[in-house]
């Protein structure tokens, strides 16, 4: 061997074993990288793989990606960029293409100007992946050949080998996650449909198909989807407002660039009076905010402030404009790039880069400034729209000073339908939210009193989609919820904050019917959540009960069913095979149950499942809340119809 080969043979030998390293510490500690290894971690993966496709187009040399699950939940991206460069590293001993899908942290490193997503969520690198898939395939088009490898759970399977000739370029990588590190194997198209539509959304000029592999109709055709957004975030802001009347004809975008820092921004106000302001840094949701919100918000604030005083529309308004005024009825979309992005929060969703901040209120000062001069009609209207949220919330602060003022002056403010628990530490607590009374009386006496609390909550809740925020105060329904849960709303400096300090249960619980009218109850209590107490979903605070579907029964042996399968499953099982031989009982409703079987299949912590509601996609749920809670009714029936077939509730 020559010296140059016997260098090249041990930094070979030595690289590799690092390298062997880096796949190990990433299996060893998988959820250090991608978060989870549950659900969320094996979604994690896709956007891993699609963030550097993302990334290449960004870079201005790729506009289609290609996302496939395949029949055995493996999965397919695919891109037309210029490809991973193959040729052979001096230095590393390797093809620069195996180096880019087995080193860690090594997939940017040969292209330094474009905004990678580093340091938040994203960024760990497709060599992960690689680490944690039993099987990963690479095949790249690149100066008119064909180059391909594989890998097992990291491991190249041989070098990098060429295996034909091309016109075309580009990359495509498959990976099947390895079912002994994720907890759940099965992918959910709606999930990465979602993320999908808002990569398209936030990237706008690339294409992104989907396709399900598992899901043919009877064409043979597989469950598709085609991302494709010309006009961008004007387009995103008119997709989440699908639902909603528009206030003015178009939304109002800015795009530029300030202190170096690229900024689009589109917003519009409808006549909801929810606020909407999605966030975006390198393409990652900033769901806790941050510097680009500050900025937007100081920004909006300011300008409409100093168009309204000068308009003289103010003259003879007898209260203050506040903060939240500029943004009741306002959906935005704010996407910021920013080159090492510093995320901090508790799920590090949250900018702390200040010199974004004033990038983006000069951005917006200078879109907003231009389009009141330009529009004045519009102006008006926007004007008209901030004083009457004025005025409404000054009522509501009545009424919420009402609702609070009470539970501060009675010793016996609980609400009198409440059955609390005796255990006072809230860590320990859960609160079970019961339709109906009769369902109420059966969990009063099925429940450990000792830390099971139940407020039966009787008939329809109010809509708050459609309710401006005073009434929500004087909905009973809603009253007692919020006096149960100990918590207040603050209004420090003007803007709205729910008080957490006081709450008494760590645990809320909506516990339904399992038909068509509990899931309407659900949906209109966590439409609720969601726009009022948005901080108990993202900490973990709200459940949903799982009471079962059916009760088989053969003689003395009783098994109860929570789907399809386990009833198929239970009649086989107790009546070996023979149907009638067994008795199955449909619940409808809880109230069909006895407290001793409420509790010993829903209530019990022993035995019950929950399910933990989390908002997947603020932007997703949004759309979602807007559509099935407001007036229009077409889209709300095709969503029904598509997803009758998955009816779930994941948020
Ligand atoms: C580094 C350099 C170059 C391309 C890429 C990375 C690249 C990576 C991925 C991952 C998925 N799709 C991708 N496409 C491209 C190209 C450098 C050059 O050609 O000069």
């Amino acid at each position: 061997m020559s010296e140059v080969e016997a260098t090249k043979a041990n930094n070979y030998s030595a690289d590799s074993i690092q390298v062997l390293e880096g796949l190990e510490a990433v299996r060893k500690r998988p959820a250090m990288y991608i978060g989870d290894i549950g659900i969320k971690g094996l979604h994690h993966l896709v956007w891993e793989v699609v963030d550097n496709s993302i990334d290449e187009a960004l870079a201005g040399h790729c506009d289609e990606i290609n996302v496939t699950i395949n029949e055995d939940n493996s999965i397919t991206v695919s891109d037309n960029g210029r490809g991973i460069p193959t040729d052979f590293h001096q230095k590393e001993g390797r093809s620069a293409l195996e180096v880019v899908m087995t080193v860690l942290h090594a997939g940017g490193k040969f292209d330094k100007d474009t905004y990678k997503v580093s340091g938040g969520l994203h960024g760990v690198g497709v060599s992960c992946v690689n680490a944690l898939s039993t099987d990963m395939h690479v095949t790249v088009h690149r100066n008119g050949k064909v180059f391909e490898q594989h890998y097992n759970i990291g491991i190249p399977a041989f070098p990098v080998r060429e295996i034909g000739t091309t016109e075309r370029t580009g990359t495509t990588v498959t990976f099947k996650p390895d079912a002994s590190i994720f907890t759940v194997t099965e992918y959910k198209y709606d999930t990465i449909a979602s993320r999908m539509r808002e990569l398209a959304f936030l990237n706008k000029g690339i294409r992104i198909n989907l396709k399900d592999l598992r899901e043919m109709n009877e064409q043979g055709e597989p469950l598709s989807d085609t991302f494709y957004s010309e006009g961008g975030l004007k387009e995103f802001v008119a997709y989440l407002d699908e639902t909603r009347e528009n206030l003015i004809p178009e939304p109002i975008h800015v795009e530029s660039e300030k202190n170096g820092v690229p900024v689009e921004i589109a917003l519009q106000y409808n006549t909801s009076y929810a606020e909407n302001i999605f966030s975006y840094v390198n393409n990652i949701n900033t769901i806790e905010g941050g510097t680009h919100v500050a900025g937007f918000r100081r920004a909006l604030t300011r300008t409409l402030k100093a168009y309204a005083e000068k308009s003289g529309m103010l003259d003879k308004l007898k209260i203050d404009i506040a903060g939240d005024d500029f943004r009741e009825g306002l959906t935005a979309v704010i996407s910021v790039k920013v080159a090492e992005p510093q995320f901090e929060g508790q799920t590090k969703t949250k900018l702390g880069n200040s010199e974004v901040s004033g990038a983006v209120d000069v951005a917006v000062g200078e879109m907003l400034n231009e389009f009141l001069e330009e529009n004045p009609k519009e102006a008006r209207i926007i004007v008209q729209k901030v004083i009457l949220a004025a005025q409404a919330r000054n009522a509501a602060r009545k009424a919420r000073e009402m609702v609070q003022r009470k539970n501060v002056l009675s010793s016996t403010s609980l609400p009198g339908k409440l059955a609390d628990c005796s255990d006072n530490n809230p860590e320990n607590c859960e609160i079970y939210l019961v339709e109906g009374d009769s369902a109420g009386g059966s969990a009063k006496q099925g429940r450990n009193r000792m830390f099971q609390a139940i407020l039966p909550l009787r008939g329809k809740i109010l809509n708050v989609e459609k309710a401006q925020e005073h009434r929500i105060y004087e909905n009973e329904e809603i009253k007692n919820m919020i006096t149960a849960f100990g918590v207040s709303f603050g209004t420090a400096d003007g803007e709205k904050a729910l008080n957490m300090e006081k709450l008494r249960y760590h645990k809320i619980i909506i516990m339904t019917d399992a038909d068509v009218d509990g899931s309407h109850i659900r949906t209109l209590i966590l439409t609720f959540f969601f726009r009022y107490m948005r901080e108990l979903i993202e900490n973990g605070y709200i459940y949903i009960a799982l009471p079962p579907l059916y009760l088989v029964k053969k003689g003395k042996e009783e098994r109860y069913c929570w789907s399809e399968q386990d009833r198929i499953d239970a009649i086989a099982d107790l009546g070996k095979g023979k149907e009638d031989s067994v008795n199955v009982q449909r619940y409808k409703g809880l109230g069909e149950m006895n407290p001793e079987q409420l509790w010993t299949t829903t209530m019990d912590p022993e035995v019950r499942s929950l399910k933990q509601v989390t908002i997947e996609s603020a932007a997703e749920a949004d759309h979602l809340f807007s559509m099935l809670m407001g007036d229009e009714v077409g889209p709300r029936r095709d969503f029904i119809e598509r997803n009758s077939k998955y009816a779930r509730v994941d948020v």
